[in-house]
Protein backbone atom coordinates (compact mmCIF):
# COMPACT_ATOMS: atom_id res chain seq x y z
CA UNK A 1 0.00 0.00 0.00
CA UNK A 2 1.13 3.37 -1.04
CA UNK A 3 1.79 6.11 1.70
CA UNK A 4 -0.37 9.08 2.50
CA UNK A 5 -0.69 9.93 -1.44
CA UNK A 6 -4.46 9.98 -1.87
CA UNK A 7 -4.05 13.20 0.03
CA UNK A 8 -2.23 14.94 -2.77
CA UNK A 9 -3.67 13.61 -5.57
CA UNK A 10 -6.98 14.58 -4.97
CA UNK A 11 -5.56 18.15 -3.77
CA UNK A 12 -7.06 17.61 -0.15
CA UNK A 13 -6.38 21.31 1.44
CA UNK A 14 -8.74 23.84 3.54
CA UNK A 15 -10.48 24.87 0.38
CA UNK A 16 -11.46 21.98 -0.31
CA UNK A 17 -12.84 20.55 2.80
CA UNK A 18 -16.06 22.75 2.28
CA UNK A 19 -16.87 20.34 -0.23
CA UNK A 20 -17.01 17.31 2.55
CA UNK A 21 -13.56 16.44 2.37
CA UNK A 22 -11.73 15.14 5.31
CA UNK A 23 -11.80 17.05 8.29
CA UNK A 24 -7.86 19.01 7.91
CA UNK A 25 -5.54 16.96 10.47
CA UNK A 26 -3.63 20.17 10.89
CA UNK A 27 -4.47 23.44 12.85
CA UNK A 28 -5.35 26.05 9.49
CA UNK A 29 -6.92 28.30 11.61
CA UNK A 30 -3.25 29.13 13.56
CA UNK A 31 -1.53 29.64 9.88
CA UNK A 32 -0.75 32.62 8.50
CA UNK A 33 -1.42 33.89 4.67
CA UNK A 34 1.12 32.00 3.67
CA UNK A 35 -0.26 28.83 5.03
CA UNK A 36 2.68 28.69 7.69
CA UNK A 37 2.82 28.33 11.33
CA UNK A 38 4.84 27.45 14.22
CA UNK A 39 6.47 24.01 14.49
CA UNK A 40 5.62 23.93 17.90
CA UNK A 41 7.93 21.46 19.01
CA UNK A 42 7.66 21.46 22.65
CA UNK A 43 4.12 19.70 22.17
CA UNK A 44 5.67 16.55 20.31
CA UNK A 45 5.25 13.75 23.28
CA UNK A 46 8.16 11.31 24.34
CA UNK A 47 5.69 8.50 22.49
CA UNK A 48 5.59 10.79 19.14
CA UNK A 49 9.47 11.11 19.33
CA UNK A 50 9.97 7.59 19.68
CA UNK A 51 7.20 6.99 17.14
CA UNK A 52 9.19 9.57 14.76
CA UNK A 53 12.53 7.30 16.03
CA UNK A 54 11.27 4.12 14.76
CA UNK A 55 10.21 5.44 11.57
CA UNK A 56 13.48 6.91 10.99
CA UNK A 57 15.82 3.72 11.67
CA UNK A 58 13.04 1.47 9.57
CA UNK A 59 13.94 3.69 6.50
CA UNK A 60 17.67 4.12 7.12
CA UNK A 61 17.82 0.37 6.98
CA UNK A 62 16.67 0.12 3.75
CA UNK A 63 18.48 2.65 2.36
CA UNK A 64 22.04 1.02 0.64
CA UNK A 65 21.41 -0.17 -2.47
CA UNK A 66 18.04 1.24 -3.47
CA UNK A 67 18.52 4.94 -2.00
CA UNK A 68 20.84 7.22 -4.75
CA UNK A 69 23.94 8.13 -3.07
CA UNK A 70 23.08 11.78 -3.19
CA UNK A 71 20.35 11.02 -0.93
CA UNK A 72 22.46 8.77 1.56
CA UNK A 73 24.96 11.41 1.83
CA UNK A 74 22.41 14.32 2.98
CA UNK A 75 20.39 12.09 5.36
CA UNK A 76 22.55 12.00 8.25
CA UNK A 77 22.04 16.24 8.06
CA UNK A 78 18.56 15.31 9.19
CA UNK A 79 20.41 14.45 12.61
CA UNK A 80 20.51 11.09 14.55
CA UNK A 81 17.14 11.43 14.67
CA UNK A 82 16.56 10.54 18.23
CA UNK A 83 13.82 12.63 18.31
CA UNK A 84 11.17 14.80 15.63
CA UNK A 85 14.52 17.45 14.66
CA UNK A 86 14.23 21.15 15.48
CA UNK A 87 13.03 22.98 11.70
CA UNK A 88 15.61 26.07 12.63
CA UNK A 89 18.10 23.34 13.68
CA UNK A 90 17.92 21.72 9.94
CA UNK A 91 17.82 25.25 8.27
CA UNK A 92 21.06 26.20 9.79
CA UNK A 93 22.81 23.80 7.80
CA UNK A 94 20.38 24.05 4.76
CA UNK A 95 20.02 27.57 4.42
CA UNK A 96 24.07 27.82 3.76
CA UNK A 97 24.15 24.98 1.76
CA UNK A 98 21.58 25.29 -1.25
CA UNK A 99 19.56 28.85 0.01
CA UNK A 100 16.46 26.95 0.88
CA UNK A 101 14.98 26.78 4.48
CA UNK A 102 11.56 24.13 5.93
CA UNK A 103 8.69 26.40 7.11
CA UNK A 104 6.12 24.32 9.28
CA UNK A 105 2.87 24.40 7.89
CA UNK A 106 -0.30 22.77 8.68
CA UNK A 107 -0.59 19.99 6.25
CA UNK A 108 -1.03 19.75 2.43
CA UNK A 109 -1.76 23.45 1.07
CA UNK A 110 -3.79 24.90 -1.76
CA UNK A 111 -1.17 24.52 -4.87
CA UNK A 112 -0.87 28.26 -5.30
CA UNK A 113 0.54 28.68 -1.92
CA UNK A 114 2.46 25.38 -2.16
CA UNK A 115 4.15 26.85 -5.51
CA UNK A 116 5.24 29.97 -4.54
CA UNK A 117 6.42 28.91 -1.05
CA UNK A 118 8.76 26.83 -3.87
CA UNK A 119 9.87 29.09 -5.83
CA UNK A 120 11.08 31.24 -2.56
CA UNK A 121 13.01 28.36 -1.74
CA UNK A 122 10.94 27.64 1.13
CA UNK A 123 10.06 24.01 1.52
CA UNK A 124 6.51 23.05 3.47
CA UNK A 125 6.97 20.50 6.29
CA UNK A 126 3.96 19.53 8.09
CA UNK A 127 4.21 19.78 11.80
CA UNK A 128 2.08 16.95 13.00
CA UNK A 129 2.95 13.36 13.09
CA UNK A 130 1.29 10.30 12.29
CA UNK A 131 -0.18 7.98 14.87
CA UNK A 132 1.27 4.54 15.81
CA UNK A 133 -1.46 2.73 13.86
CA UNK A 134 -0.86 4.57 10.69
CA UNK A 135 3.07 3.38 11.16
CA UNK A 136 2.83 1.70 7.89
CA UNK A 137 0.31 4.04 6.21
CA UNK A 138 -0.71 7.66 6.34
CA UNK A 139 -3.17 9.25 4.38
CA UNK A 140 -1.55 12.54 4.20
CA UNK A 141 1.99 13.54 4.05
CA UNK A 142 3.51 13.91 7.70
CA UNK A 143 6.31 15.34 9.31
CA UNK A 144 8.17 12.41 8.75
CA UNK A 145 7.39 12.05 5.20
CA UNK A 146 8.20 15.49 4.67
CA UNK A 147 11.21 15.62 6.41
CA UNK A 148 12.89 12.38 5.58
CA UNK A 149 11.18 12.18 2.03
CA UNK A 150 12.13 15.48 0.69
CA UNK A 151 14.67 17.28 2.99
CA UNK A 152 17.81 15.47 2.11
CA UNK A 153 17.68 16.03 -1.54
CA UNK A 154 17.01 19.91 -0.83
CA UNK A 155 20.58 19.90 0.18
CA UNK A 156 21.44 18.71 -3.56
CA UNK A 157 22.24 22.01 -5.24
CA UNK A 158 21.14 20.75 -8.78
CA UNK A 159 17.64 18.88 -7.16
CA UNK A 160 17.11 22.33 -5.16
CA UNK A 161 17.35 24.22 -7.88
CA UNK A 162 15.06 22.27 -9.84
CA UNK A 163 12.92 22.16 -6.92
CA UNK A 164 12.74 26.39 -6.92
CA UNK A 165 12.49 26.22 -10.95
CA UNK A 166 9.55 23.57 -10.51
CA UNK A 167 7.37 26.17 -7.88
CA UNK A 168 8.11 29.07 -10.30
CA UNK A 169 7.03 27.24 -13.38
CA UNK A 170 3.90 25.74 -11.02
CA UNK A 171 2.77 29.70 -10.70
CA UNK A 172 2.73 30.22 -14.38
CA UNK A 173 0.60 26.94 -14.51
CA UNK A 174 -1.81 27.95 -12.30
CA UNK A 175 -2.26 31.28 -14.65
CA UNK A 176 -2.44 28.62 -17.67
CA UNK A 177 -4.71 26.75 -15.62
CA UNK A 178 -1.95 23.36 -15.76
CA UNK A 179 -1.52 22.79 -12.49
CA UNK A 180 -2.83 19.21 -13.47
CA UNK A 181 -0.20 18.31 -15.65
CA UNK A 182 2.33 20.19 -13.51
CA UNK A 183 1.38 17.94 -10.45
CA UNK A 184 2.43 15.00 -12.59
CA UNK A 185 5.65 16.31 -13.01
CA UNK A 186 5.95 16.45 -9.28
CA UNK A 187 4.52 13.00 -8.81
CA UNK A 188 6.41 11.11 -11.08
CA UNK A 189 9.71 12.94 -10.24
CA UNK A 190 9.76 14.40 -6.84
CA UNK A 191 7.45 11.92 -5.59
CA UNK A 192 8.19 9.00 -7.19
CA UNK A 193 11.54 9.39 -9.06
CA UNK A 194 14.33 6.66 -10.18
CA UNK A 195 17.33 7.17 -11.31
CA UNK A 196 20.09 5.26 -13.32
CA UNK A 197 23.18 5.13 -12.04
CA UNK A 198 26.58 3.17 -12.38
CA UNK A 199 25.52 1.12 -9.49
CA UNK A 200 21.97 0.53 -11.15
CA UNK A 201 18.64 1.98 -10.48
CA UNK A 202 18.39 3.39 -7.28
CA UNK A 203 15.00 6.00 -5.92
CA UNK A 204 15.22 9.69 -5.16
CA UNK A 205 11.56 10.04 -4.85
CA UNK A 206 10.40 11.28 -1.32
CA UNK A 207 7.15 8.67 -1.83
CA UNK A 208 9.21 5.87 -2.41
CA UNK A 209 11.79 6.79 0.21
CA UNK A 210 9.61 7.61 3.45
CA UNK A 211 7.53 4.59 2.18
CA UNK A 212 8.60 1.31 4.10
CA UNK A 213 7.36 -1.06 1.61
CA UNK A 214 7.48 0.92 -2.50
CA UNK A 215 11.10 1.92 -1.89
CA UNK A 216 12.02 -1.85 -2.32
CA UNK A 217 9.05 -2.42 -4.54
CA UNK A 218 9.91 0.60 -6.79
CA UNK A 219 13.28 -0.82 -7.46
CA UNK A 220 13.42 -4.26 -7.20
CA UNK A 221 10.17 -5.60 -8.46
CA UNK A 222 9.73 -7.49 -11.48
CA UNK A 223 5.54 -5.52 -11.79
CA UNK A 224 5.92 -1.96 -12.72
CA UNK A 225 6.95 -0.16 -15.98
CA UNK A 226 10.42 1.94 -15.78
CA UNK A 227 10.66 4.25 -18.51
CA UNK A 228 12.63 6.60 -19.47
CA UNK A 229 11.80 10.42 -18.19
CA UNK A 230 10.06 12.58 -21.14
CA UNK A 231 8.63 15.47 -20.12
CA UNK A 232 5.25 15.05 -22.08
CA UNK A 233 5.13 11.70 -22.00
CA UNK A 234 5.08 12.01 -18.43
CA UNK A 235 2.67 15.19 -18.15
CA UNK A 236 0.04 12.55 -19.89
CA UNK A 237 0.88 9.62 -17.46
CA UNK A 238 -2.18 9.20 -15.06
CA UNK A 239 -0.58 8.02 -11.97
CA UNK A 240 -2.65 5.70 -8.88
CA UNK A 241 -3.09 7.12 -5.48
CA UNK A 242 -3.65 4.18 -3.38
CA UNK A 243 -0.98 1.60 -4.52
CA UNK A 244 2.25 1.55 -5.36
CA UNK A 245 2.90 2.82 -8.98
CA UNK A 246 2.80 0.40 -12.11
CA UNK A 247 4.47 3.19 -13.85
CA UNK A 248 7.99 5.11 -12.61
CA UNK A 249 9.69 7.40 -14.44
CA UNK A 250 14.02 6.99 -15.20
CA UNK A 251 16.16 9.88 -15.25
CA UNK A 252 20.26 9.78 -15.96
CA UNK A 253 20.95 12.98 -13.77
CA UNK A 254 19.16 15.28 -12.11
CA UNK A 255 20.53 17.86 -14.77
CA UNK A 256 18.14 16.39 -17.11
CA UNK A 257 14.94 17.44 -14.51
CA UNK A 258 16.68 21.07 -14.16
CA UNK A 259 16.91 21.24 -18.03
CA UNK A 260 13.54 20.33 -18.38
CA UNK A 261 12.02 22.93 -16.88
CA UNK A 262 13.72 25.85 -19.01
CA UNK A 263 11.88 26.18 -21.91
CA UNK A 264 8.78 27.88 -21.80
CA UNK A 265 5.98 25.27 -20.58
CA UNK A 266 2.93 27.11 -23.08
CA UNK A 267 3.78 25.03 -25.99
CA UNK A 268 4.34 22.26 -23.86
CA UNK A 269 1.17 21.88 -22.03
CA UNK A 270 -0.58 22.79 -25.53
CA UNK A 271 0.87 19.63 -27.58
CA UNK A 272 0.25 17.53 -24.06
CA UNK A 273 -3.82 18.59 -23.84
CA UNK A 274 -3.94 17.81 -27.66
CA UNK A 275 -3.19 13.95 -27.21
CA UNK A 276 -4.76 11.09 -24.82
CA UNK A 277 -3.99 10.05 -21.51
CA UNK A 278 -2.06 7.20 -20.75
CA UNK A 279 -3.12 4.68 -18.66
CA UNK A 280 -0.65 3.62 -15.55
CA UNK A 281 1.66 0.54 -16.35
CA UNK A 282 1.56 0.80 -20.12
CA UNK A 283 4.10 1.00 -21.90
CA UNK A 284 4.26 2.71 -25.34
CA UNK A 285 5.60 1.17 -28.59
CA UNK A 286 9.62 1.92 -29.13
CA UNK A 287 10.03 3.38 -25.42
CA UNK A 288 12.96 3.08 -24.02
CA UNK A 289 12.22 0.45 -20.98
CA UNK A 290 14.51 -0.31 -17.70
CA UNK A 291 14.92 -3.37 -15.91
CA UNK A 292 14.57 -4.12 -12.44
CA UNK A 293 17.52 -3.01 -10.13
N1 LIG B 1 0.93 20.92 0.20
N2 LIG B 1 2.01 20.83 2.25
C1 LIG B 1 1.91 20.40 0.97
N3 LIG B 1 2.76 19.47 0.50
C2 LIG B 1 2.69 19.02 -0.77
O1 LIG B 1 3.48 18.16 -1.20
C3 LIG B 1 1.68 19.54 -1.62
C4 LIG B 1 0.82 20.51 -1.10
N4 LIG B 1 -0.16 21.02 -1.88
C5 LIG B 1 -0.33 20.65 -3.25
C6 LIG B 1 0.60 19.59 -3.69
N5 LIG B 1 1.57 19.12 -2.91
C7 LIG B 1 0.46 18.97 -5.05
O2 LIG B 1 -0.75 19.37 -5.66
C8 LIG B 1 1.62 19.28 -5.97
O3 LIG B 1 1.50 18.45 -7.10
C9 LIG B 1 1.59 20.68 -6.39
FE1 LIG C 1 5.68 14.64 -0.64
Amino acid sequence: MNDFHDGINKGVAPVTYGQGERPPRGDYASAGSDYTCAQRWGDYTAEQHALYRRLHERQTAQLPGLACDEFIDAVRHLGAAERIPRFEDINAKLKPATGWQIVAVPGLIPEEAFFALLAERKFPVTEWLRKPEEFDYVVEPDVFHDLFGHVPLLFNPVFADYMQAYGAGGLKASRLDACELLARLYWYTVEFGLIQTKQGLRAYGAGILSSAGELRHSVCSPEPRRVAFDLKRLMRSRYKIDSYQATYFVIDAFEQLFDATAPDFAPVYAEVRALPLIEAGVVLPGEREFAAG
